[in-house]
């Protein structure tokens, strides 16, 4: 059953919130708390091992409770079970969204086209366990009967995003398996990973959901007739692995049927670390820990299909992102994770968030009169304050930010961690506080300035604060808590979707990509270049001479 086609804008919530956002839009956060002293009670909760923090927000109760309406007249629980039960909600690919299949227990059943796709599921995991376990323990040899040291994933978007990020964030939790990442169709990406390489120890996994990537297939290519230099036909069977939908692709390139791990397509690429498209991160870190990865994404599935929406934290943290987009219009909304691990995890939220919400057509094909998908960017704390913070803090934009936090290190370095949570903290009290006139000027005097000095340097030191953010404290980043996060907010993204009406499951303006260097490819090959503006057509003369 297809999703509800309900225009957010003409829902009595709508109404109420545009109103409520001119009676409110004054408030300050410093108000709402001197106001309110047990405010944070109102406005946080614990799961399991997380903390969510959504105080120092622009809200009030009767905010989050018209964002509830808005959510209950969209019929947001309706959509959210269509989503977890594969329907065809996906309807512009004709496809299901069923990537929380890929981390639910052996036991579920989950229906698609009147079949229950769970033993497929529990059967391509037990094959990643056993290839994986054969890899690392060195019972999986190279040609020359030598074990592996290396590990090669050879794919883009979200064929190398989600392991990319992943595997840099389990850092921690490795074994001896060095791992590179070759995505871009730059040649001299490949070159460079090429160099470090014996081909003797290393293992290349060909990740494409439909084998037809331009990218995917030239770095392959090129990587196949290295290994070929050094090596037999017979050998890529033991050096090659695949994953992907299109098996008879995979064939043609002439890897071993055994090391084919097949994937869905009601999987989609940006959501499809949990399936076989993760293998790289199972070789990195041992299937044990990427089940762990599985289980505690499955938990946050299970929190967001069956907590009340008020108290459900990838709602929450969806419905106050539509209120500051859709009201506020703020444009861009930061995410910074205040450890070094995570420092690919908003670079990768970019491709989940922006692909899938970056569209302006909703769900009956009409063009949409307001705003949808938010511009997601951020870098790890401390770093990025001392970068791009100074406009968070004074610049003229409302920038949303979310602080992700840990309550332990992983080398237990209490030193270092005290300081770093000193600034996590330190950061999201000042974003809310700012600094008045008053407290400038008597900063300045405190410090000797001369009250002429003062009065003169005082506006540019003046924070008007009221900066909204989330925190989330979680207690320790392991597999199971990433796992976690990553799902929470696969989840925000859909609800987001649900209420601007739109389809958040295609992407067409990757697809054009995919088409339009295929035409210009041949003006570079061939001896003519086609019709094309003038631009255009004086750059590739530019680049032919
Ligand atoms: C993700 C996108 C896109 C895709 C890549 C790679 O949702 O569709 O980033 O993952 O274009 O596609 P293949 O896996 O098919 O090579």
């Amino acid at each position: 059953m297809a999703l509800n086609q309900t225009n957010p804008t003409t829902t009595k919530a709508w109404k109420k919130l545009t109103q409520h956002y001119l009676d409110s839009k004054e408030l300050h956060l410093k108000e709402l708390f001197s106001d309110h002293p047990k405010r944070i009670e109102d406005f946080s909760f614990a799961w399991n091992d997380f903390f969510f923090d959504f105080s120092k927000n622009r809200i009030t109760k009767e905010t989050v409770q018209l964002l509830l309406q808005l959510a209950e007249e969209v019929r947001l629980k309706d959509a959210v079970s269509k989503y977890f039960h594969g329907d065809l909600i996906n309807e512009t690919e004709d496809r299901a969204v069923l990537h929380t299949a890929l981390r639910a227990k052996k036991d579920d059943n989950i229906i698609v086209d009147g079949k229950n796709v769970m033993p497929e599921v529990i059967g391509v995991r037990n094959h990643i366990k056993n290839f994986c376990d054969a890899v690392i323990n060195g019972d999986k040899k190279g040609f020359t009967g030598k074990t592996f040291t290396d590990v090669v994933n050879i794919g883009i978007g979200g064929s190398d995003l989600g392991p990319a990020m992943v595997t840099e964030a389990l850092k921690f939790y490795k074994n001896h398996l060095k791992m590179h990442f070759v995505s871009n169709v730059d040649g001299d990406h490949v070159r460079e990973i090429l160099r470090e390489l014996n081909p003797e120890t290393t293992l290349f996994v060909v990740v494409s959901k439909t084998f037809t990537t331009q990218e995917t297939l030239s770095n392959a290519t090129t990587i196949k007739k290295w290994f070929l230099k050094h090596a037999e036909q017979g050998d890529i069977a033991k050096h090659f692995a695949a994953v992907s939908t299109n098996t008879e692709k995979i064939a043609e390139f002439g890897i071993a049927e055994d090391n084919v791990f097949p994937m869905w397509d009601w999987v989609g690429g940006r959501f499809s670390l949990w399936s076989a498209v993760g293998i790289s991160i199972a070789l990195a870190v041992g299937y044990d820990n990427f089940q762990s990865l599985l289980d505690g994404a499955n938990e946050m599935d299970r929190h967001f299909e069956e907590s009340e929406f008020s108290s459900n934290i990838p709602v929450l943290m969806a419905l106050i992102s539509v209120w500051y987009n859709n009201f506020y219009k703020a444009e861009t909304e930061a995410i910074i994770p205040y450890t070094q691990y995570l420092s690919r995890f908003s670079a990768y939220l970019q491709q989940g968030i922006m692909e899938s919400n970056g569209k302006s057509v909703d769900r009956q094909g009409n063009p949409v009169a307001y705003e949808t998908g938010t511009i997601i960017w951020g870098e790890p704390g401390t770093n990025s304050q001392h970068a791009f913070f100074q406009l968070i803090h004074q610049g003229t934009k409302l920038i949303p930010t979310d602080f992700i936090g840990f309550k332990q290190s992983l080398y237990g370095d209490v030193d270092h961690h005290n300081k770093l949570m000193a600034n996590f903290f330190a950061q999201t009290e000042a974003l809310m506080n700012g600094k008045t006139e008053e407290e400038v000027i008597e900063e300045l005097r405190e410090k000797g300035i001369p009250e002429e000095e003062a009065l003169k340097l005082t506006p540019f030191k003046i924070f008007h604060g009221n900066k909204p953010t989330n925190t989330l404290l979680i207690e320790k980043l392991t597999p199971k808590s990433l796992g976690a996060l990553i799902a929470l907010y696969e989840h925000k993204i859909f609800v987001q979707g649900v209420i601007w009406n739109i389809f958040s499951y295609d992407q067409w303006g990757v697809e054009l990509g995919k088409q339009l260097a295929g035409t210009i490819l041949k003006d570079i090959e061939g001896s003519d270049i086609a019709i094309h503006d003038s631009s255009t057509t004086t750059l590739l003369q530019n680049f032919k001479n």
